[in-house]
C-alpha cells in the first residue's frame, strides 16, 4: 500500500532516548537516578540494593533551551541480575556505565560493557563519587584503559563525566552529554503505528490484579486497544504514566503501566498492540505455539541425578528469572533443583499443598511472606519454607542444602598396605601369616582386603599382630610382623593386604 507507507514515512519523528544505568553492585546507579528525579526510592530498597529493573522519565533543557525528555533505566548490579542488564541494554538507546572512583572496574562494570557492546549502544562513562575521599579518577580512568575502555583524552573517544551522585556534581554535564549524543544519533519513531516495546517489570498486586510496567519502543497506545505482552493479553482500560496517574493515550520511549492482565506476563518479552481483541489473540497463538516448541526442547535436556523440587515466589517477576539462573548455577550431575512452580505472590495455601506432595520440596520465597493460614496448614504438612530479600543469602542457603541432601558415596580408603611374606596355615579357624608392612599401617581390628595381582578376591579381619613374637596393636611401613587374620580366603605368599576404612563423602 504506497499511499500508508508514505504516510508512514513522513510521520516518522525524533524520539526521546532511552537511557540505560548499568555497572558494578554499589557504584551508584540508583542514587545518580534518585538525583536525576529528586526523589528518594533508594532508601526503600532492601539493603540498597535494586533487584528489580525502574523506568524513569524525566525533562531537560536542551542547550537550546528546549524541554527535552529522557527515559531512564534503572539495573541492578549484582551478578545474579545479568539478563536484567542484557534486557535493559536491548530495551534502551544508550548506555551510562556507572563506574565508582574509589573501587574502580569490577565483574560486572566488565559484565556491562560487555553487554553495552554486544547491544551496540553509545555510551558514556559516568565515573561516580568523586566526593569521596579515597576517589581516584585518574587510577579509574587508567583501570579503564586497560580493559580497552579508551576514553577521550586516555587515546579513545568514549566520552565520560566525573560525577557525585550524591552531591549531584557534574550530573548535569552527564545530562547535556545524553542529550548531544541523542543528537547525534536522532533516535526516531513513528506516532502513527500501533504501539511495541518490551515488558520492563511485572507484579501481582492482591488489590488490583496483575500489573506490568511495559516501555513504548515505537508507536502509540491508546484506550480502547489491546495489548498481548508474550501470551499475556491485557486492555488498555487502566493505563498509567510512570509516576502512576491515568492516562489516555502514551508513545514511544514512555514507560507506562497497564493493570489486568490474564496472567502475569514474562520479563523481557516484546508487546505488540492491536486495535481488537481478535488480532490481539491471534497473536497470542502464535507466541504460545513458539513457546510450546521451545519447552519442548528444553526438557529433553533435563538430567537425572537427585532432584530437590522447589517452588519460587517473589515480590516481582524478574526476581524470579535472577533465582533460576542462580539455581541453574548450583545444579549438576548428583543434584539438581527442579522448579515445579513459581509466581508472584505471598506463599499461600496452594503453593504449600504442591509442596506437600513430595517430602522433599521446598518453597523459597523472595520478599514475599507466608501467609498466616498457610502457616497454619503447615503445621500439619510441614513443608520447608524459608523467605528472603537478599538474593546471595538465597543462594547460600540453596548451597547448603544441596551439601545436606546430595547422595553421599560410600568411599574405601586405605590406610596400611602389609605384603604376604610367609603363610603357616590355620589355628582355631585363624590364618597366621607373616608379612612387611610396605605403606601406611595396620592394626589390630582392621578390617583388609585381600589383593591378588591388583584384583581383590575377599576381605577380613586382623585379630592379633606380633611384632618379634610380642603382641602388639599396631605395625607401621617398614615393619616385619605376623598376623592372626580372619578371613574366608587362603592367604597366599605374595598377596597384599590392604587395611581400610569407609568415609563418607
Ligand atoms: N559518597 C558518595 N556515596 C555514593 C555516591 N553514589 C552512591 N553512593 C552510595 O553508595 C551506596 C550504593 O549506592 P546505590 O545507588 O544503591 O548503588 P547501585 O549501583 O544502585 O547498587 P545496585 O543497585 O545494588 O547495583 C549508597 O550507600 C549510596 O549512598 C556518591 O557519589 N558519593
Ligand atoms: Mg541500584
Amino acid at each position: 500500500m504506497p499511499e500508508n507507507s508514505t504516510k508512514n514515512f513522513s510521520s516518522t519523528k525524533v524520539r526521546p532516548p532511552v537511557v540505560v544505568v548499568m555497572g558494578h553492585v554499589d557504584h551508584g546507579k540508583s542514587t545518580l537516578l534518585d538525583f536525576i528525579r529528586k526523589s528518594n526510592i533508594v532508601d526503600g530498597e532492601a539493603g540498597g540494593i535494586t533487584q528489580h529493573i525502574s523506568a524513569y522519565e524525566v525533562l531537560r533543557k536542551d542547550e537550546k533551551g528546549l524541554e527535552r525528555t529522557i527515559t531512564f533505566l534503572d539495573t541492578p548490579g549484582h551478578e545474579a541480575f545479568s539478563k536484567m542488564r542484557t534486557r535493559g541494554a536491548s530495551a534502551a538507546d544508550i548506555a551510562i556505565l556507572v563506574v565508582s572512583a574509589e573501587d574502580g572496574v569490577k565483574a560486572q562494570t566488565l559484565e556491562a560493557y560487555n553487554t553495552i557492546l554486544e547491544s551496540k549502544l553509545p555510551y558514556i562513562v559516568a565515573i561516580n563519587k568523586i566526593d569521596k575521599p579515597n576517589a581516584n579518577i585518574e587510577k579509574t580512568k587508567n583501570d579503564l584503559l586497560e580493559k580497552g575502555i579508551y576514553l577521550e583524552g586516555m587515546g579513545g573517544d568514549i566520552p565520560f563525566v566525573p560525577i557525585s551522585a550524591k552531591a549531584g556534581t557534574g550530573v548535569d554535564d552527564l545530562l547535556l552529554m545524553i542529550l548531544l549524543i541523542a543528537d547525534m544519533h536522532e533516535f526516531t519513531g513513528n506516532p502513527s503505528h500501533n504501539a511495541n516495546g518490551i515488558v520492563i517489570e511485572a507484579k501481582r498486586d492482591p488489590k488490583r490484579g496483575i500489573s506490568a510496567t511495559c516501555l513504548i519502543k515505537d508507536g502509540t497506545l491508546k484506550s480502547g486497544m489491546f495489548v498481548a505482552a508474550g501470551d499475556s493479553l491485557v486492555t488498555t482500560r487502566i493505563m498509567e504514566n510512570f509516576l502512576g496517574k491515568p492516562i489516555k493515550e502514551a508513545t514511544f520511549s514512555s514507560p507506562i503501566k497497564l493493570v489486568g492482565f490474564e496472567k502475569i506476563p514474562e520479563v523481557g518479552s516484546t508487546f505488540e498492540s492491536f486495535n481488537t481483541k481478535k488480532e490481539a489473540e491471534e497473536y497470542i497463538y502464535e507466541v504460545k505455539d513458539e513457546k510450546d516448541d521451545r519447552k519442548n526442547k528444553n526438557e529433553i535436556k533435563e538430567h537425572l541425578g537427585k532432584t530437590i523440587p522447589i517452588i519460587i515466589k517473589t515480590d516481582v517477576a524478574g526476581t524470579i528469572e535472577a533465582i533460576e539462573k542462580e539455581i541453574s548455577k548450583l545444579n549438576n550431575d548428583e543434584i539438581s533443583f527442579k522448579i515445579i512452580n513459581s509466581g508472584v505472590g505471598n506463599i499461600n495455601e496452594s503453593d504449600l499443598k504442591m509442596g506437600g506432595v513430595d517430602k522433599e520440596s521446598i518453597i523459597v520465597g523472595f520478599n514475599t511472606k507466608l501467609e498466616s493460614g498457610a502457616r497454619d496448614l503447615n503445621e500439619s504438612l510441614k513443608v520447608r519454607v524459608e523467605t528472603f530479600d537478599i538474593i546471595y543469602k538465597l543462594t547460600d542457603w540453596l548451597k547448603e542444602l544441596i551439601e545436606e541432601r546430595r547422595p553421599r558415596q560410600e568411599v574405601v580408603e586405605v590406610i596400611g598396605k602389609l605384603k604376604v611374606l610367609k603363610t603357616f596355615g590355620e589355628t582355631k579357624g585363624k590364618q597366621v601369616v607373616g608379612g612387611k608392612v610396605i605403606d601406611g599401617r595396620i592394626s589390630v581390628g582392621s578390617n583388609i582386603r585381600v589383593m591378588r595381582r591388583d584384583f581383590e578376591i575377599g576381605t577380613g579381619r586382623i585379630a592379633e599382630l606380633q611384632m618379634n613374637k610380642i603382641k602388639t596393636k599396631e605395625v607401621l611401613d617398614g615393619s616385619d610382623c605376623g598376623i592372626l587374620l580372619e578371613s574366608k580366603i587362603d592367604v597366599a605368599t605374595g598377596d597384599v593386604l590392604e587395611a581400610f576404612i569407609i568415609v563418607i563423602k
